[in-house]
Formats: C-alpha cells, sequence, structure tokens
C-alpha cells in the first residue's frame, strides 16, 4: 500500500498539521510528557501515541486522569521538553499557551471536543501550541473522529510502520460511541485500511460480547434483553433448543447457527416493543482483530478500566500485555453487573412518567447516563427522553438525561433544555441533543422536573406548546 495518510486521502490542511505534529515530536530530544483523558478514548489516545515514540526511541512519561483544569496546569513541573494533550485541551488553549511561554516549551493538542474558536492555536503564531482538532476542518467531532483517531494518524505520520496501531485508533473511537451506526469521515478511512492491510475482518451482527455464548447472552445490557438476559436458565434452554453448544466461543458458533440466534432476537426485540431504529442499530459492521478478538469487546475493556479508575491496565492492554489483558475483562464483568443490578432494580421499581418525559433515580452518579439511556432503549416508552436523577454531597442532583435518534429527528435538544430548566432553578447544565447533564439543588426538583416536561413538549412535534 502507498503512504497510508495519502491512501485514506487525508490530504490538504488536515494531512499538514499531522506531518508537523509528527516532526516536532521527531525533533525532540528531551523527555514527552503526555497528559490524556480517563476514558476509553483517552486511554487509548495515551497508549497509541505512546508506543509510537517507544518505538522512535523517544523518553516519554505518561498519565490519564480527568480534564486538566488550570489549577493542574499551573502546577506542571518543568521537567519535560515537549507536553502533548490528547483527547483534551481544545478548551484550555489559551492557558495551556501561556503557559508555555512562560516555560519556553512547546505543546501538540490532540483534540476532538467542542471549543468556541474557529482556528487552531498553531506554533508559528508564537502561542507555543500546535493543535489539532477535526472541528476546524470541516470534519465532525462528534461522529468522524476521536482524539485515538487522531493519536492514530500522527503515529502513521511519524512511521508508517505503525499502521497496526489501527485497531486501538477504532476501539478508541467505539468506546466514544463513534461507531454506531456506521463508522464516519477519518472513523472510517481507518477502518477500510484495516480491512484493506488485513489487520482486521469484519461481518454483519449483533454484538455478543463473553467468553462464551452463554455468557454474551446472560450479560447482555445494550441490547438488554428483556426476560432472556441476567437469567441463565432461560439462556441455556434457548441455546439448546436451537442446537447451540452454550459453553463454546461467539466466534465458534456456526454462521447457520448465529442467524437462527440473531434473527429470533431480532424478532423478540421487536415484538417487545424495542423502537424499530434501537434494533437496527444493533446489526451493524462488528470488527475482529485475530489478536485482540472482537474490537467492540475490546474497547469496551479498555473503557472498563477508566471507569474503575485503573487507566493503567487498559494502557498496558493496549501494549499487549497478557495478564493486563485478563484483569481489564475481569473489570468488565464487573462493570457490567453491575449495570445489570441496577437495571434489574429499575425494571422492578418502574419509572415515573410525566406528559412528555420520564425519570427515576439512580443510586450512583456515575451510572446515570447508561442507566438512562439503557432504561429508554430497552425497558420503557422509547418515545419520552428518560432523566436519570442522582443525590450527590451538598443537597445537590446531579441530572443525565439520554434521548435516542427518532426523538432528536422530532425535535427533541436536551442540552438547551438542561441548560433552560436548571438554570430557571438555580443550577445549570448543558451538553448534546440526545445526551445531556446538568445539577441542581434537591428541593428545586419538583420545578426542575415540570418545566423539563414543557421544554420537551415544546421541542416535539404535536408538543404542548
Ligand atoms: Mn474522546
Amino acid at each position: 500500500m502507498e503512504e497510508p495518510l495519502r491512501w485514506m486521502k487525508i490530504q490538504g490542511p488536515v494531512r499538514d498539521r499531522l506531518k508537523e505534529a509528527a516532526s516536532i515530536i521527531e525533533s525532540t530530544e528531551g523527555n514527552v510528557r503526555v497528559i490524556s483523558h480517563n476514558d476509553g478514548d483517552g486511554i487509548s489516545s495515551a497508549a497509541i501515541i505512546s508506543m509510537a515514540m517507544k518505538r522512535a526511541g523517544k523518553g516519554f512519561h505518561t498519565t490519564m486522569g480527568p480534564v486538566i483544569d488550570e489549577n493542574a496546569l499551573s502546577a506542571l513541573k518543568e521537567d519535560f521538553d515537549l507536553l502533548i494533550f490528547t483527547d483534551m485541551g481544545s478548551s484550555l488553549a489559551s492557558p495551556i499557551s501561556e503557559k508555555m511561554m512562560e516555560m519556553g516549551k512547546r505543546a501538540i493538542i490532540l483534540d476532538h471536543h467542542k471549543c468556541q474558536r474557529t482556528s487552531p492555536y498553531s506554533i508559528s503564531d508564537g502561542r507555543g501550541i500546535h493543535e489539532i482538532n477535526p472541528r476546524f476542518h470541516g470534519i465532525n467531532g462528534t461522529t468522524g473522529c476521536s482524539g485515538s483517531t487522531l493519536s492514530f494518524l500522527v503515529s502513521i505520520a511519524m512511521d508508517e510502520k505503525n499502521v497496526d496501531l489501527c485497531t486501538f485508533s477504532l476501539a478508541g473511537s467505539i468506546a466514544d460511541r463513534q461507531h454506531v451506526p456506521e463508522f464516519k469521515e477519518l472513523n472510517k478511512g481507518i477502518k477500510e485500511l484495516a480491512l484493506e492491510d488485513k489487520i482486521l475482518t469484519s461481518y454483519i451482527g449483533m454484538p455478543l460480547h463473553g467468553a462464551s455464548i452463554n455468557e454474551s447472552l446472560v450479560m447482555a445490557n445494550d441490547p438488554f434483553i428483556k426476560g432472556i438476559s441476567a437469567d441463565p436458565q432461560r439462556v441455556h434452554a434457548l441455546l439448546l433448543k436451537m442446537g447451540i453448544d452454550p459453553e463454546i466461543k461467539v466466534e465458534e458458533v456456526s454462521k447457520e447457527h448465529l442467524k437462527v440466534l440473531q434473527s429470533y432476537l431480532y424478532t423478540y426485540l421487536l415484538d417487545n416493543g424495542i423502537g424499530p431504529s434501537t434494533v437496527n442499530e444493533l446489526f451493524r459492521e462488528t470488527l475482529v482483530s485475530a489478536e485482540f478478538g472482537n474490537v467492540e469487546s475490546l474497547a469496551y475493556d479498555i473503557d472498563s478500566c477508566g471507569r474503575m479508575r485503573e487507566m493503567g491496565v487498559g494502557f498496558q492492554l493496549i501494549w499487549g500485555n497478557k495478564g493486563a489483558r485478563r484483569k481489564a475483562h475481569d473489570n468488565r464483568l464487573e462493570y457490567r453487573k453491575m449495570i445489570q443490578k441496577n437495571l434489574l432494580e429499575v425494571e422492578k421499581s418502574g419509572i415515573n412518567e410525566m406528559e412528555h418525559i420520564q425519570w427515576l433515580k439512580v443510586e450512583k452518579d456515575v451510572l446515570a447516563g447508561t442507566i438512562a439511556s439503557l432504561s429508554l432503549n430497552y425497558l420503557f416508552d422509547p418515545t419520552k427522553p428518560v432523566l436519570a436523577l442522582s443525590d450527590v454531597e451538598g443537597g445537590i442532583i446531579k441530572i443525565s438525561g439520554r434521548g435516542n435518534h427518532d426523538l432528536v429527528r422530532k425535535g427533541l435538544d436536551l442540552g438547551s433544555m438542561l441548560d433552560k430548566a436548571c438554570g430557571s432553578s438555580g443550577g445549570n447544565g448543558g451538553g448534546h441533543d440526545v445526551a445531556a447533564g446538568g445539577r441542581i439543588t434537591s428541593e428545586m426538583m419538583m420545578a426542575f422536573l415540570k418545566e423539563a416536561n414543557e421544554i420537551v413538549g415544546g421541542q416535539m412535534e404535536g408538543g404542548s406548546r
């Protein structure tokens, strides 16, 4: 294959900026400090760029944590010559720039999050920062490019041999849910490169993740198959009835058997009132690595390391450590169990219905977003967005709102709703149309819900306003 960036048709300013980032790294003689986000995309971004530096013989030190703030920035020690931010940095470009000028050092920002500016910071502008963010180049940073995408593209700009890291580029994008309903823009180019180079293979099918076909159905949360998931006896009987040995690996199930099982589940989910677009999204392209298995499964293993605050385990997994791989898989199982326990509780206790929204209380605020989204898609009325409310310290309620693409098409914008409704309850909120969050004080809860209900009603077709 010709030079990968050219092959993927990554040309013009984006290609120039990737190449420039590569040459900044190559020209750095001293230590490189990498600071990345602590989620699945952040861990993958960090592991990819660190591997590229190791292969290039560079000295580096990598940390992963929450998105850095100005305090953490001012506490930076002068123990590096180049600072690289991955999966974060664009929103703090201005203070980072000041800090770099003060220290006389350089920084690279590889970020895909929204920011207020319309053009990137550049070293040639005297800002001390070389910033790459797809949003400055007409590429969708929410769906077409993650932090890992950028880390990977800089890595292959450094050396084409790093093309094997494409698996983790795609895993990072999956962790940021950029694969549903399909890979787009830069992610799509990388997927095609991976298939063309035979690093990955693909088939169309439902996501089934687990050590055995049995485990993959018992532990299924997305989809949560009401009446089947979490019921080992029912799963066992169902598989036997289809002539499938429950203990074999998903990859070992014959094509014919897989077809029988998947068409059964397709019909079952539809018959149980699951929205057709949710069911259709389940039947998507699945990527498989000979070494790392199902790439979506790999992505969730890495992501759950972030959720369990064991980012180093996810990082080591990507670097090929077998023990870390087992530990990451255990982390995922533990996380899946926690989610499933909460889903079963929610299924039992039910949801509070209002005219245009539904809401429930979730004890652990870190699970709220996931529980909101899974309850909407698999447990309750898919035509009303779900708000999950969690009590956190100081009499504060944290809110996670989740919708789906059908609702967004009908006018739902949870980001603007939470901005408004939290704002008039003395709190704050915001985010995307399909997923957003906010905070209010607990005594404002009822007033907030009433206004949230009215705003959503107004946004949706046939609403009350
Ligand atoms: Mn990200």
